[in-house]
């Protein structure tokens, strides 16, 4: 690993962004999904499916309270198992006592807790903190003496904690809790968060390890690596990444831990699958990405992040390999990621089947995480290509465009009745839902949507990396000085981009501006006369003496390109995919009638642009001439000899793929039958 090419991302705090496409996103965040997602976790939404998450906490913070005040005469409730889900047989009524909801529900309100923070730092908000911090306390007092949070067992029974690694989530409910705790410590300056996060850290590191009598496991839902590793970043406690790199090297290893543990109360027929948690293998010697799809995306940007803050380079192997396996044999071209609904999982290479997709949200919003990981290790605009790819596909589709309801699962070929009528698609939705009781992916949406400032951009000394042409001002510290950078774009619509920095003072800095690989060598540089220009591995570097005499356009050609995906994706044989710069686009039965497999395209048609704010925000909507296979009506029987098919011609409208099922149910495709 070249140590002198690591990057960091920027503090949010020094990123203001206001392109109309992210920040736009972000003030959906903002004024719609924070509030709504407020009321879920509430259970006062009407309509939404129960979260019971704050009732979780209030359950445990009064059961913590009974603890301190009864001292040695507490007796700890006896932990039986009620199901990896529980429900109140009268949901208007649940019994305050009762934890309710999936194992991990705790997961939710810390995801949501971060989204607040991210959003705070780009708009303050004294209601919204007021409300964070009221919930925050909350928390605390659940919190147990000796450092350990998690309603799930507080409320159920103390005495069975850490002993179902491989299918409960207390671990990866320790992750997203300290996720939110940095944020939220990063965003406000406030640490009550933080100390609860660190509490419940160091009762882990107390717990956990190869020692005799000591826990030798690892999380079977992956997050506490990268967690515990912003944790190390934010305190420098050294302890913290030690924590994180412990259980990416113990995974994996033989004996298996999983098969330690008692699982009395899950499926004892099923064998142990331990590439459902990519356990299966020490680490560095994966070579697939296997299992669940969001698991595995988390692993690997801990990885990631532990090889790059320990420089090893072996561990680095292993994540690129891993990346090369994702992105080339198992990512769909929306980056969306999980080809199976069977254990929400990848499928085997090149098995990516449209209608059958899972891609759900939160394994796409994974690989964002890994894609921003292996930047930050080593600036490769490839890396970028996929994460831009994902967010502007593959994540944004999780959530409609007003905010308010969302996809769990993403296909790239929708059929309204199969839906409905066909079992093995049972997970496929032809519209969005208000709220899941497995609610991962919301939050998980509206963290990431709030700090895309944070995947925008990195820097290192006098280093400044655009990785997302996302318009705004970056205050890059150079020195003893803090510049203002300023960004302005049109992506993803239009590819200009002009750059300028606020600063009389000449101040002598790199600025690297990534590349995209949808344009090829296609793109032109202006304004760095007097600068040294310098490419890398899909990155321009300019360097010299940026004052706010400099003024750097780049002009980066959106053409239209329609793709093929390579002959070994089955599903995709003779069809094709139209994009246009970093947007998917995709057929919709309200704008090309019903039965769009009838529908045929010529790879070289020619597309005219459509400017429309049909949606709200203004996108680009393509349009082309193509072929419609017309019924044959002669024929009365299910088959009949060959004859070649009528056609007409048609008139095709293409929408952005993350814009589709907006406008009630109806058939989509992302990829279309070629004419050629
Ligand atoms: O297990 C926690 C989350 O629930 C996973 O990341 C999602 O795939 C869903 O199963
Ligand atoms: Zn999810």
């Amino acid at each position: 690993m070249d140590k002198s090419k690591f990057s960091t991302p920027l503090s949010l705090r020094k990123i203001h962004l206001d392109d109309s496409f992210w920040k736009g996103e972000m003030e959906l965040v903002r004024t719609e999904m924070i509030p709504y997602q407020w009321r879920t976790l509430n259970d006062q939404e009407p309509g939404a499916d129960p979260s019971f998450c704050i009732h979780n906490f209030r359950a445990a913070a009064e059961i913590t309270r009974e603890k301190k005040e009864q001292g040695d005469a507490y007796q700890e409730p006896k932990y039986t198992y009620r199901g990896f889900e529980t429900l109140p047989e009268d949901p208007a009524h649940p019994d305050p006592d009762k934890f309710y909801g999936f194992v991990f529900q705790d997961s939710d309100l810390y995801k949501w807790i971060e989204a607040a923070a991210y959003s705070l730092t780009q708009h303050p908000d004294p209601a919204l903190e007021q409300t964070v911090d009221g919930v925050i306390d909350l928390i605390a007092s659940a919190q147990q003496e000796n450092g350990y949070l998690d309603t799930y067992y507080i409320i159920n029974g103390m005495d069975k904690i850490f002993t179902n690694l491989r299918d409960h989530h207390e671990l990866y409910c320790f992750g997203h809790l300290t996720e939110a705790a940095v944020a939220y410590h990063q965003a406000t300056g406030k640490d009550t968060l933080l100390n609860v996060a660190c509490r419940f850290a160091d009762f882990i590191i107390s717990r956990f390890g190869t020692e005799p009598g000591k826990i030798a496991g690892y999380p079977g839902h992956e997050i506490a690596e990268m967690a515990l590793v912003r944790l190390y970043e934010e305190t420098q406690e050294k302890k913290y990444l030690q924590l994180s790199e412990y259980f990416v090297n113990q995974r994996g290893t033989q004996p298996y831990y999983f098969d330690q543990e008692n699982h009395p109360e899950v499926d004892q027929r099923t064998k142990i699958r331990y590439a459902y948690n990519q356990a299966h293998l020490p680490v560095r010697e994966q070579k697939e990405a296997v299992g669940h799809a969001v698991r595995a995306m988390y692993l690997y940007s801990g990885m990631t992040d532990v090889a790059r803050l320990s420089g090893d380079d072996s561990l680095f192997d292993a994540c690129r390999t891993l990346w090369e396996s994702t992105v080339r044999e198992k990512m769909y071209v929306t980056g969306g990621v999980g080809g199976t609904a069977m254990g929400e999982a990848f499928s085997f290479p090149f098995d990516l089947p449209n209608d059958l997709a899972y891609a759900e949200t939160c394994a796409a919003i994974g690989l964002v995480f890994f894609a921003r990981r292996m930047l930050q290790a080593d600036p490769d605009s490839r890396y970028a290509d996929v994460m831009e790819l994902a967010l502007h596909n593959g994540v944004i589709s999780g959530m409609a465009l007003d905010g308010k309801s969302f996809f769990y699962v993403n296909p790239l070929q929708v059929l309204p009745e199969a839906c409905r009528r066909d079992e093995r698609k049972k997970h496929v939705e032809p519209v969005r839902r208000k709220w899941f009781g497995c609610a991962c992916c919301p939050p998980n949406l509206a963290r990431l949507v709030s700090s895309i400032g944070a995947y925008a951009y990195t820097e290192r000394e006098n280093t400044l990396w655009i990785h997302l042409y996302t318009g705004g001002t970056v205050e890059k510290t150079v020195g003893d000085r803090t510049v203002p950078v300023k960004i302005s774009s049109g992506f993803p619509w239009d590819g200009r981009v002009d750059v300028t920095v606020d600063s009389s003072e000449p101040v002598s800095m790199t600025v690297a501006f990534r590349l995209p690989g949808w344009c090829g060598d296609d793109f032109a540089l202006t304004g760095a006369q007097g600068m040294e220009c310098r490419e890398e591995k899909g990155y321009l570097y300019v360097t010299g003496e940026w004052s706010d005499q400099t003024r750097i356009h780049l002009d980066f050609p959106m053409k239209v390109r329609v793709l093929q995906a390579d002959t070994r994706v089955r599903e995709d044989a003779g069809k094709l995919c139209v994009t246009r710069g970093p947007v998917v686009y995709c057929l919709e039965q309200k704008d090309n009638g019903e039965n769009l497999d009838l529908i045929r395209l010529k790879g070289t048609a020619l597309f005219t642009e459509e400017r429309s704010s049909e949606f709200g925000s203004e996108m680009v909507m393509l349009r082309a001439q193509g072929v419609r296979e017309l019924p044959d009506e002669s024929e009365s029987t299910l088959y009949h000899g060959y004859r070649k098919p009528k056609t007409e011609p048609v008139s095709l409208r293409f929408i952005p793929y993350y814009a589709w099922a907006n406008r009630g149910e109806n058939e989509m495709t992302v990829w279309v039958r070629s004419a050629d």
